[in-house]
Protein backbone atom coordinates (compact mmCIF):
# COMPACT_ATOMS: atom_id res chain seq x y z
CA UNK A 1 0.00 0.00 0.00
CA UNK A 2 3.06 2.28 0.77
CA UNK A 3 4.61 3.83 -2.33
CA UNK A 4 7.10 6.01 -1.74
CA UNK A 5 7.02 9.88 -3.00
CA UNK A 6 10.40 11.32 -3.86
CA UNK A 7 9.49 13.98 -6.24
CA UNK A 8 6.69 15.83 -6.88
CA UNK A 9 5.29 18.48 -9.57
CA UNK A 10 3.65 21.21 -8.38
CA UNK A 11 0.62 22.51 -10.65
CA UNK A 12 0.45 25.91 -9.10
CA UNK A 13 2.26 29.32 -8.90
CA UNK A 14 2.05 31.91 -6.13
CA UNK A 15 2.40 31.66 -2.13
CA UNK A 16 0.52 27.90 -2.37
CA UNK A 17 3.29 26.76 -4.64
CA UNK A 18 6.25 27.95 -2.57
CA UNK A 19 4.68 26.91 0.57
CA UNK A 20 4.24 23.13 -1.15
CA UNK A 21 7.95 22.97 -2.09
CA UNK A 22 9.01 24.03 1.72
CA UNK A 23 7.00 20.61 2.94
CA UNK A 24 8.57 19.18 0.14
CA UNK A 25 12.34 20.39 1.35
CA UNK A 26 11.53 19.04 4.87
CA UNK A 27 11.00 16.08 3.61
CA UNK A 28 13.99 15.65 1.36
CA UNK A 29 11.07 15.35 -1.27
CA UNK A 30 12.18 16.90 -5.38
CA UNK A 31 10.12 19.71 -6.35
CA UNK A 32 9.21 20.64 -9.49
CA UNK A 33 7.31 23.80 -10.84
CA UNK A 34 5.85 25.02 -14.28
CA UNK A 35 5.88 28.49 -14.33
CA UNK A 36 3.87 30.71 -17.25
CA UNK A 37 6.07 33.94 -19.23
CA UNK A 38 4.93 36.57 -16.69
CA UNK A 39 6.38 33.96 -14.05
CA UNK A 40 10.16 33.50 -15.00
CA UNK A 41 11.22 35.59 -12.14
CA UNK A 42 8.44 34.33 -9.40
CA UNK A 43 9.88 32.89 -5.90
CA UNK A 44 7.86 29.51 -6.81
CA UNK A 45 10.33 29.08 -9.59
CA UNK A 46 13.48 30.07 -7.60
CA UNK A 47 13.14 28.36 -4.71
CA UNK A 48 12.11 25.03 -6.58
CA UNK A 49 14.83 22.49 -7.71
CA UNK A 50 13.73 22.39 -11.56
CA UNK A 51 10.94 24.70 -13.25
CA UNK A 52 9.43 24.14 -16.82
CA UNK A 53 7.72 27.13 -18.81
CA UNK A 54 4.73 25.57 -19.85
CA UNK A 55 3.05 29.03 -21.73
CA UNK A 56 1.71 32.32 -21.91
CA UNK A 57 0.49 34.13 -18.91
CA UNK A 58 -3.23 33.53 -19.19
CA UNK A 59 -3.85 30.48 -16.96
CA UNK A 60 -6.21 28.93 -19.72
CA UNK A 61 -2.62 28.62 -21.85
CA UNK A 62 -0.86 27.54 -19.17
CA UNK A 63 -1.73 26.64 -15.47
CA UNK A 64 -4.76 25.12 -16.78
CA UNK A 65 -3.73 23.18 -19.55
CA UNK A 66 -3.85 19.57 -18.44
CA UNK A 67 -2.06 17.79 -20.83
CA UNK A 68 1.26 20.04 -20.64
CA UNK A 69 0.86 19.67 -16.67
CA UNK A 70 1.03 15.75 -17.25
CA UNK A 71 3.80 15.96 -20.26
CA UNK A 72 5.98 17.51 -17.52
CA UNK A 73 5.34 15.17 -15.20
CA UNK A 74 6.74 12.35 -16.96
CA UNK A 75 9.52 14.49 -18.24
CA UNK A 76 10.55 15.24 -14.91
CA UNK A 77 10.04 11.85 -13.86
CA UNK A 78 8.10 12.83 -10.93
CA UNK A 79 6.23 10.46 -8.88
CA UNK A 80 3.15 12.56 -7.83
CA UNK A 81 0.83 15.97 -8.61
CA UNK A 82 -0.13 18.37 -6.10
CA UNK A 83 -2.91 21.01 -7.51
CA UNK A 84 -3.06 23.30 -4.25
CA UNK A 85 -6.06 25.33 -4.16
CA UNK A 86 -7.73 27.26 -7.38
CA UNK A 87 -6.81 26.21 -10.97
CA UNK A 88 -7.48 22.42 -11.41
CA UNK A 89 -7.56 21.46 -7.55
CA UNK A 90 -11.44 20.21 -7.58
CA UNK A 91 -11.44 19.29 -11.16
CA UNK A 92 -12.00 15.37 -11.16
CA UNK A 93 -10.99 14.77 -14.86
CA UNK A 94 -7.66 16.50 -14.15
CA UNK A 95 -7.13 13.57 -10.95
CA UNK A 96 -8.48 10.91 -12.89
CA UNK A 97 -5.76 11.44 -15.82
CA UNK A 98 -2.90 12.15 -13.22
CA UNK A 99 -4.10 8.73 -12.01
CA UNK A 100 -4.48 7.15 -15.22
CA UNK A 101 -0.98 8.48 -16.61
CA UNK A 102 0.32 6.30 -13.72
CA UNK A 103 0.75 9.34 -10.73
CA UNK A 104 -0.36 10.03 -7.50
CA UNK A 105 -2.92 13.03 -7.36
CA UNK A 106 -2.03 14.71 -4.30
CA UNK A 107 -5.25 15.06 -3.16
CA UNK A 108 -9.03 13.20 -2.82
CA UNK A 109 -10.33 10.62 -5.17
CA UNK A 110 -11.65 11.88 -8.42
CA UNK A 111 -15.26 10.31 -7.14
CA UNK A 112 -15.10 12.40 -3.53
CA UNK A 113 -14.53 15.82 -6.08
CA UNK A 114 -16.90 14.81 -9.00
CA UNK A 115 -19.92 14.14 -5.44
CA UNK A 116 -18.88 17.20 -3.77
CA UNK A 117 -18.76 19.61 -6.92
CA UNK A 118 -22.19 18.69 -7.40
CA UNK A 119 -24.05 20.84 -4.26
CA UNK A 120 -27.61 19.02 -4.55
CA UNK A 121 -25.58 15.49 -4.27
CA UNK A 122 -23.40 16.42 -1.38
CA UNK A 123 -26.81 17.72 0.26
CA UNK A 124 -28.23 14.47 -0.21
CA UNK A 125 -25.27 12.38 0.84
CA UNK A 126 -25.19 14.23 4.14
CA UNK A 127 -28.42 13.98 4.57
CA UNK A 128 -28.25 10.18 4.42
CA UNK A 129 -25.06 10.18 6.73
CA UNK A 130 -27.02 12.54 9.03
CA UNK A 131 -25.04 15.64 8.36
CA UNK A 132 -27.27 18.37 9.34
CA UNK A 133 -28.15 20.39 6.23
CA UNK A 134 -30.24 23.72 5.85
CA UNK A 135 -33.48 22.89 5.32
CA UNK A 136 -34.65 22.59 1.66
CA UNK A 137 -34.57 20.55 -1.60
CA UNK A 138 -31.68 17.71 -1.98
CA UNK A 139 -33.43 17.08 -5.96
CA UNK A 140 -32.96 19.67 -8.28
CA UNK A 141 -36.14 21.39 -9.24
CA UNK A 142 -37.87 21.25 -12.42
CA UNK A 143 -40.47 23.44 -12.78
CA UNK A 144 -41.76 27.15 -11.16
CA UNK A 145 -44.79 24.57 -9.90
CA UNK A 146 -42.41 22.52 -8.10
CA UNK A 147 -40.58 25.58 -6.53
CA UNK A 148 -43.98 27.13 -5.27
CA UNK A 149 -44.53 23.44 -3.53
CA UNK A 150 -41.08 23.54 -1.87
CA UNK A 151 -41.14 26.83 -0.51
CA UNK A 152 -44.54 25.93 0.70
CA UNK A 153 -42.89 23.40 3.26
CA UNK A 154 -39.60 25.18 3.44
CA UNK A 155 -41.44 28.68 4.38
CA UNK A 156 -39.78 32.20 3.40
CA UNK A 157 -37.37 34.24 3.37
CA UNK A 158 -35.90 31.45 0.75
CA UNK A 159 -32.54 31.24 -0.97
CA UNK A 160 -32.30 29.83 -4.50
CA UNK A 161 -28.93 28.04 -5.36
CA UNK A 162 -27.25 26.27 -8.26
CA UNK A 163 -26.55 22.68 -8.35
CA UNK A 164 -23.31 23.32 -10.46
CA UNK A 165 -21.81 26.35 -8.60
CA UNK A 166 -20.69 27.05 -4.91
CA UNK A 167 -19.03 29.69 -3.91
CA UNK A 168 -22.32 32.44 -3.99
CA UNK A 169 -22.28 32.58 -8.05
CA UNK A 170 -25.94 32.58 -9.04
CA UNK A 171 -27.21 32.78 -5.45
CA UNK A 172 -31.03 34.71 -5.18
CA UNK A 173 -32.89 36.03 -2.04
CA UNK A 174 -36.05 35.60 -2.06
CA UNK A 175 -38.28 37.14 0.36
CA UNK A 176 -41.90 36.07 -0.35
CA UNK A 177 -44.09 34.41 -2.92
CA UNK A 178 -44.58 36.93 -5.29
CA UNK A 179 -41.04 37.05 -5.76
CA UNK A 180 -40.42 33.29 -6.69
CA UNK A 181 -41.30 33.01 -10.23
CA UNK A 182 -39.06 35.83 -11.36
CA UNK A 183 -36.45 34.97 -9.04
CA UNK A 184 -36.98 30.90 -10.37
CA UNK A 185 -36.30 32.11 -14.05
CA UNK A 186 -33.71 34.73 -13.23
CA UNK A 187 -31.43 32.31 -11.61
CA UNK A 188 -32.05 29.41 -14.26
CA UNK A 189 -30.63 31.80 -17.02
CA UNK A 190 -27.82 32.82 -14.55
CA UNK A 191 -26.77 29.33 -13.95
CA UNK A 192 -27.31 28.25 -17.22
CA UNK A 193 -25.07 30.71 -18.90
CA UNK A 194 -22.63 30.73 -16.01
CA UNK A 195 -21.85 26.68 -15.28
CA UNK A 196 -23.43 25.11 -18.45
CA UNK A 197 -26.46 23.53 -15.78
CA UNK A 198 -29.15 24.90 -14.89
CA UNK A 199 -30.20 23.23 -12.63
CA UNK A 200 -31.25 25.36 -8.98
CA UNK A 201 -32.20 24.42 -5.56
CA UNK A 202 -33.66 26.27 -2.58
CA UNK A 203 -32.94 26.18 1.07
CA UNK A 204 -34.10 28.00 3.64
CA UNK A 205 -32.26 31.50 4.01
CA UNK A 206 -30.47 31.85 7.18
CA UNK A 207 -29.90 35.32 8.26
CA UNK A 208 -26.60 36.61 8.68
CA UNK A 209 -24.80 33.27 9.93
CA UNK A 210 -21.64 32.87 10.90
CA UNK A 211 -18.74 30.89 8.73
CA UNK A 212 -17.02 27.99 10.43
CA UNK A 213 -15.54 25.51 8.69
CA UNK A 214 -14.01 22.05 10.31
CA UNK A 215 -10.31 21.45 9.03
CA UNK A 216 -10.01 17.22 8.54
CA UNK A 217 -7.45 14.53 7.41
CA UNK A 218 -8.18 11.26 6.36
CA UNK A 219 -5.81 8.70 5.10
CA UNK A 220 -6.38 5.35 3.20
CA UNK A 221 -6.52 3.20 5.74
CA UNK A 222 -9.97 4.18 6.96
CA UNK A 223 -8.27 6.87 9.64
CA UNK A 224 -10.15 10.05 10.35
CA UNK A 225 -9.53 13.15 12.77
CA UNK A 226 -10.44 16.80 12.65
CA UNK A 227 -8.24 19.39 13.54
CA UNK A 228 -11.21 21.84 14.72
CA UNK A 229 -12.55 25.21 13.14
CA UNK A 230 -11.87 28.17 11.39
CA UNK A 231 -13.89 31.04 11.89
CA UNK A 232 -13.67 32.88 7.93
CA UNK A 233 -17.24 35.34 8.35
CA UNK A 234 -14.77 38.40 7.43
CA UNK A 235 -14.94 38.00 3.79
CA UNK A 236 -16.45 40.77 0.71
CA UNK A 237 -18.05 38.89 -2.30
CA UNK A 238 -17.20 35.40 -1.00
CA UNK A 239 -13.70 36.43 -0.90
CA UNK A 240 -12.48 35.63 2.36
CA UNK A 241 -9.97 38.31 4.12
CA UNK A 242 -9.48 37.68 7.87
CA UNK A 243 -9.34 33.96 9.56
CA UNK A 244 -8.94 32.95 12.79
CA UNK A 245 -9.05 29.88 15.51
CA UNK A 246 -11.04 29.17 17.16
CA UNK A 247 -13.77 30.69 17.15
CA UNK A 248 -14.94 32.97 20.11
CA UNK A 249 -18.45 31.60 18.81
CA UNK A 250 -17.74 27.99 19.37
CA UNK A 251 -17.66 25.93 23.19
CA UNK A 252 -15.93 22.86 23.62
CA UNK A 253 -19.11 20.83 23.17
CA UNK A 254 -20.20 22.58 19.62
CA UNK A 255 -16.82 21.54 18.45
CA UNK A 256 -16.88 18.43 18.70
CA UNK A 257 -20.14 17.93 17.71
CA UNK A 258 -19.64 20.04 14.60
CA UNK A 259 -16.03 17.94 14.40
CA UNK A 260 -18.08 14.54 14.45
CA UNK A 261 -20.27 16.07 11.77
CA UNK A 262 -17.40 16.95 9.81
CA UNK A 263 -15.73 13.20 10.18
CA UNK A 264 -19.27 11.77 8.99
CA UNK A 265 -19.08 13.98 6.10
CA UNK A 266 -15.97 12.72 5.11
CA UNK A 267 -16.82 9.27 5.61
CA UNK A 268 -20.26 9.64 3.51
CA UNK A 269 -17.50 10.59 0.23
CA UNK A 270 -15.13 8.03 1.06
CA UNK A 271 -13.16 10.56 1.04
CA UNK A 272 -8.91 10.77 1.16
CA UNK A 273 -6.36 13.34 2.09
CA UNK A 274 -6.78 16.64 3.25
CA UNK A 275 -10.51 18.69 3.35
CA UNK A 276 -12.53 21.23 4.75
CA UNK A 277 -16.51 21.31 5.84
CA UNK A 278 -18.01 24.68 5.37
CA UNK A 279 -20.73 25.11 7.69
CA UNK A 280 -23.43 27.92 8.33
CA UNK A 281 -23.59 29.04 11.69
CA UNK A 282 -26.60 30.74 13.15
CA UNK A 283 -27.68 32.74 15.84
CA UNK A 284 -29.29 30.22 17.51
CA UNK A 285 -25.73 28.53 17.61
CA UNK A 286 -27.64 25.41 15.04
CA UNK A 287 -24.48 24.66 11.96
CA UNK A 288 -25.75 23.26 8.75
CA UNK A 289 -23.45 21.69 6.69
CA UNK A 290 -22.84 24.00 3.45
CA UNK A 291 -20.19 22.81 1.09
CA UNK A 292 -16.89 20.45 1.01
CA UNK A 293 -13.64 22.19 -0.14
CA UNK A 294 -12.07 19.15 -1.51
CA UNK A 295 -8.80 20.74 -1.10
CA UNK A 296 -5.60 22.24 0.86
CA UNK A 297 -6.98 25.59 1.57
CA UNK A 298 -5.93 29.27 1.60
CA UNK A 299 -6.25 29.56 5.13
CA UNK A 300 -4.57 26.22 6.15
CA UNK A 301 -1.86 28.08 8.45
CA UNK A 302 -4.54 28.91 10.84
CA UNK A 303 -4.93 25.95 11.79
CA UNK A 304 -1.01 24.99 11.75
CA UNK A 305 -0.47 27.36 14.30
CA UNK A 306 -2.39 26.33 16.84
CA UNK A 307 -2.43 22.59 16.14
CA UNK A 308 1.51 22.12 15.43
CA UNK A 309 0.32 19.70 12.53
CA UNK A 310 2.27 20.79 8.82
CA UNK A 311 -1.20 19.99 6.68
CA UNK A 312 0.87 19.53 3.92
CA UNK A 313 3.35 17.42 4.75
CA UNK A 314 0.05 15.37 6.17
CA UNK A 315 -0.91 15.35 2.51
CA UNK A 316 1.88 14.13 1.30
CA UNK A 317 2.02 10.89 3.88
CA UNK A 318 -1.43 10.07 3.28
CA UNK A 319 -0.91 10.34 -0.49
CA UNK A 320 1.64 7.77 -0.21
CA UNK A 321 -0.44 5.34 1.49
CA UNK A 322 0.88 6.18 5.43
CA UNK A 323 -1.43 5.92 8.32
CA UNK A 324 -1.94 9.16 9.69
CA UNK A 325 0.77 9.35 12.68
CA UNK A 326 -1.74 10.43 15.29
CA UNK A 327 -5.51 9.74 16.23
CA UNK A 328 -8.61 12.05 17.59
CA UNK A 329 -7.11 12.56 21.29
CA UNK A 330 -3.59 13.12 20.32
CA UNK A 331 -4.40 15.82 18.98
CA UNK A 332 -3.97 19.50 21.08
CA UNK A 333 -5.49 23.21 19.94
CA UNK A 334 -2.53 25.88 21.61
CA UNK A 335 -3.24 29.43 22.00
CA UNK A 336 -4.87 31.66 19.20
CA UNK A 337 -4.52 32.26 15.12
CA UNK A 338 -5.20 35.16 13.01
CA UNK A 339 -4.62 34.84 9.40
CA UNK A 340 -5.21 38.24 7.14
CA UNK A 341 -4.98 37.90 3.51
CA UNK A 342 -3.28 40.99 2.10
CA UNK A 343 -4.18 41.99 -1.12
CA UNK A 344 -3.40 44.19 -3.95
CA UNK A 345 -6.63 46.35 -4.22
CA UNK A 346 -7.89 49.80 -3.47
CA UNK A 347 -10.37 49.50 -0.63
CA UNK A 348 -11.37 53.18 -1.96
CA UNK A 349 -11.68 52.26 -5.23
CA UNK A 350 -14.45 49.73 -4.68
CA UNK A 351 -11.41 47.22 -4.30
CA UNK A 352 -10.76 46.79 -7.65
CA UNK A 353 -7.12 45.27 -7.82
CA UNK A 354 -4.27 47.60 -7.87
CA UNK A 355 -2.13 46.57 -11.22
CA UNK A 356 1.52 47.26 -11.30
CA UNK A 357 4.84 46.03 -10.14
CA UNK A 358 5.66 46.16 -6.89
CA UNK A 359 8.66 48.61 -6.34
CA UNK A 360 9.52 47.33 -2.73
CA UNK A 361 8.56 44.75 -0.43
CA UNK A 362 9.66 44.24 2.98
CA UNK A 363 7.39 41.52 5.00
CA UNK A 364 6.94 41.79 8.76
CA UNK A 365 8.63 39.05 10.98
CA UNK A 366 9.26 38.93 15.06
CA UNK A 367 7.38 37.25 17.21
CA UNK A 368 4.59 35.33 16.57
CA UNK A 369 4.58 36.15 13.09
CA UNK A 370 4.64 33.83 9.58
CA UNK A 371 3.88 35.04 6.31
CA UNK A 372 3.03 33.17 3.48
CA UNK A 373 4.32 35.30 0.27
CA UNK A 374 4.66 34.44 -3.27
CA UNK A 375 6.02 37.12 -4.83
CA UNK A 376 8.63 39.14 -4.51
CA UNK A 377 10.03 42.85 -4.83
CA UNK A 378 10.18 43.43 -8.62
CA UNK A 379 6.71 40.99 -8.97
CA UNK A 380 3.89 42.56 -11.10
CA UNK A 381 0.66 42.38 -9.92
CA UNK A 382 -0.81 41.24 -13.10
CA UNK A 383 -4.54 41.00 -14.27
CA UNK A 384 -3.68 37.35 -15.30
CA UNK A 385 -3.92 36.16 -11.41
CA UNK A 386 -5.69 36.56 -7.83
CA UNK A 387 -4.01 39.91 -6.75
CA UNK A 388 -3.23 38.07 -3.34
CA UNK A 389 -0.16 39.53 -2.50
CA UNK A 390 0.43 37.64 0.97
CA UNK A 391 -1.37 35.75 3.90
CA UNK A 392 -0.12 37.56 7.30
CA UNK A 393 -0.20 35.21 9.60
CA UNK A 394 -0.21 36.09 13.64
CA UNK A 395 -0.01 33.49 16.74
CA UNK A 396 -0.95 34.63 19.84
CA UNK A 397 -0.94 32.45 23.55
CA UNK A 398 -4.60 34.44 23.71
CA UNK A 399 -6.78 36.14 20.88
CA UNK A 400 -5.72 39.20 22.59
CA UNK A 401 -2.28 39.02 21.95
CA UNK A 402 -2.68 37.39 18.54
CA UNK A 403 -4.72 40.78 17.75
CA UNK A 404 -1.99 42.80 19.03
CA UNK A 405 0.93 40.85 16.99
CA UNK A 406 -1.13 40.97 13.77
CA UNK A 407 -1.48 44.75 14.33
CA UNK A 408 2.00 45.30 14.94
CA UNK A 409 3.35 43.29 11.72
CA UNK A 410 0.41 45.13 9.54
CA UNK A 411 1.96 48.22 10.74
CA UNK A 412 6.07 46.92 9.74
CA UNK A 413 4.57 46.05 6.00
CA UNK A 414 6.21 47.72 3.85
CA UNK A 415 4.63 47.69 0.22
CA UNK A 416 5.10 50.10 -2.46
CA UNK A 417 4.20 50.35 -6.22
CA UNK A 418 0.01 49.07 -5.66
CA UNK A 419 -1.73 49.70 -3.10
CA UNK A 420 -3.33 46.86 -0.83
CA UNK A 421 -6.15 46.58 2.23
CA UNK A 422 -3.71 46.80 4.79
CA UNK A 423 -5.19 49.50 6.32
CA UNK A 424 -8.52 48.30 5.86
CA UNK A 425 -7.10 44.90 7.85
CA UNK A 426 -6.30 47.37 10.60
CA UNK A 427 -9.95 48.92 10.76
CA UNK A 428 -11.13 45.62 11.10
CA UNK A 429 -9.18 44.29 13.85
CA UNK A 430 -10.10 47.39 15.84
CA UNK A 431 -13.50 46.98 15.38
CA UNK A 432 -15.74 46.65 18.32
CA UNK A 433 -17.62 43.46 16.85
CA UNK A 434 -14.13 42.27 15.86
CA UNK A 435 -13.13 42.62 19.27
CA UNK A 436 -16.06 41.15 20.88
CA UNK A 437 -16.29 38.07 18.33
CA UNK A 438 -20.05 38.88 17.27
CA UNK A 439 -19.04 39.47 13.43
CA UNK A 440 -21.45 37.48 11.31
CA UNK A 441 -20.46 37.45 7.31
CA UNK A 442 -22.51 40.38 7.28
CA UNK A 443 -19.33 42.26 8.66
CA UNK A 444 -17.99 43.71 5.58
CA UNK A 445 -21.20 45.21 3.90
CA UNK A 446 -22.92 46.16 7.06
CA UNK A 447 -19.67 47.65 9.09
CA UNK A 448 -16.79 48.15 7.09
CA UNK A 449 -17.01 52.28 5.95
CA UNK A 450 -14.05 52.19 3.22
CA UNK A 451 -14.31 56.07 3.68
CA UNK A 452 -13.04 55.56 7.20
CA UNK A 453 -9.77 55.14 5.84
CA UNK A 454 -9.42 58.17 4.60
CA UNK A 455 -9.65 59.71 8.14
CA UNK A 456 -5.66 60.31 9.51
CA UNK A 457 -7.02 60.88 12.88
CA UNK A 458 -8.73 57.66 12.79
CA UNK A 459 -5.15 55.93 12.64
CA UNK A 460 -2.27 57.47 14.63
CA UNK A 461 -0.52 54.45 15.36
CA UNK A 462 -0.33 53.36 11.52
CA UNK A 463 0.71 57.00 11.09
CA UNK A 464 3.68 56.21 13.29
CA UNK A 465 4.57 52.61 12.28
CA UNK A 466 4.04 53.95 8.58
CA UNK A 467 6.94 56.97 9.17
CA UNK A 468 9.24 55.13 11.01
CA UNK A 469 9.14 52.06 8.33
CA UNK A 470 10.05 54.89 5.51
CA UNK A 471 12.59 55.83 8.15
CA UNK A 472 14.02 52.43 7.86
CA UNK A 473 14.33 52.40 4.28
CA UNK A 474 15.53 55.85 3.91
CA UNK A 475 18.24 55.32 6.42
CA UNK A 476 20.01 53.28 3.42
CA UNK A 477 20.61 56.25 1.52
CA UNK A 478 20.36 58.92 4.54
CA UNK A 479 20.93 59.75 7.95
CA UNK A 480 17.25 59.10 9.76
CA UNK A 481 15.63 62.67 10.66
CA UNK A 482 13.81 62.92 13.25
CA UNK A 483 10.39 64.28 13.23
CA UNK A 484 7.79 64.98 15.88
CA UNK A 485 5.07 64.86 13.05
CA UNK A 486 5.30 62.10 10.71
CA UNK A 487 5.55 63.65 6.95
CA UNK A 488 3.04 60.06 5.88
CA UNK A 489 0.28 60.58 8.16
CA UNK A 490 -2.28 57.75 6.82
CA UNK A 491 -0.78 54.79 4.97
CA UNK A 492 -2.86 55.19 2.09
CA UNK A 493 -1.77 58.41 1.56
CA UNK A 494 1.27 57.13 1.50
CA UNK A 495 0.64 54.11 -0.81
CA UNK A 496 -0.81 56.45 -3.33
CA UNK A 497 1.67 58.95 -3.12
CA UNK A 498 4.25 56.09 -4.35
CA UNK A 499 2.06 54.82 -7.29
CA UNK A 500 1.81 58.19 -8.26
C1 LIG B 1 -26.39 30.49 2.45
C2 LIG B 1 -26.54 31.66 3.23
C3 LIG B 1 -27.69 31.77 3.99
N1 LIG B 1 -28.62 30.79 3.95
N2 LIG B 1 -27.33 29.55 2.47
C4 LIG B 1 -22.45 31.87 0.16
C5 LIG B 1 -21.45 31.07 -0.56
C6 LIG B 1 -22.03 29.73 -0.72
N3 LIG B 1 -21.03 28.76 -0.43
C7 LIG B 1 -23.15 29.65 0.22
N4 LIG B 1 -23.35 30.97 0.76
C8 LIG B 1 -24.35 31.24 1.60
N5 LIG B 1 -25.31 30.30 1.69
C9 LIG B 1 -28.41 29.71 3.19
N6 LIG B 1 -29.35 28.76 3.16
C10 LIG B 1 -25.53 32.62 3.21
C11 LIG B 1 -24.44 32.41 2.38
C12 LIG B 1 -23.44 33.44 2.43
C13 LIG B 1 -22.17 33.21 2.92
C14 LIG B 1 -21.78 31.95 3.37
C15 LIG B 1 -20.52 31.74 3.84
C16 LIG B 1 -19.61 32.79 3.88
C17 LIG B 1 -19.97 34.01 3.45
C18 LIG B 1 -21.24 34.25 2.95
C19 LIG B 1 -21.59 35.53 2.51
C20 LIG B 1 -22.84 35.75 2.03
C21 LIG B 1 -23.76 34.71 1.98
Amino acid sequence: MNKEITSILIANRGEIAVRIIRACHETGIRSVVVFSDVDRTAPHVLFADEAYHIGPAPSSQSYLVQDKLIEVAKKANVDAIHPGYGFLSENPSFARKVVEAGLIFIGPPASAIEKMGDKTTARKIMKQAGVPIVPGTVQPLTSVSDAHTSAGDIGFPLLIKAAGGGGGKGMRVVESENDLQGAFKAAQNEARSAFGDDRIYIEKFVRAPKHIEIQILADSHGNYVHLGERECSIQRRHQKIIEEAPSLAIDETIRNKMGEAAIKAAQACSYINAGTIEFLFDADRNFYFLEMNTRVQVEHPVTELITGIDIVKEQFAIASGKQLSFSQSDIQRNGHAIECRIYAEDPLNNFLPSIGTVERLQGPSGPGIREDRGIQQGNEISVYYDPMVSKLLAWGRTREEAIKRMERALHEYLIQGVITNIPACINVLRHPLFRDGSYTTHFMDSHFDPEELRKPENDEQTAVAIAAATMLHRQKKQPVVHKSKPENNNQWKYQQRQRE
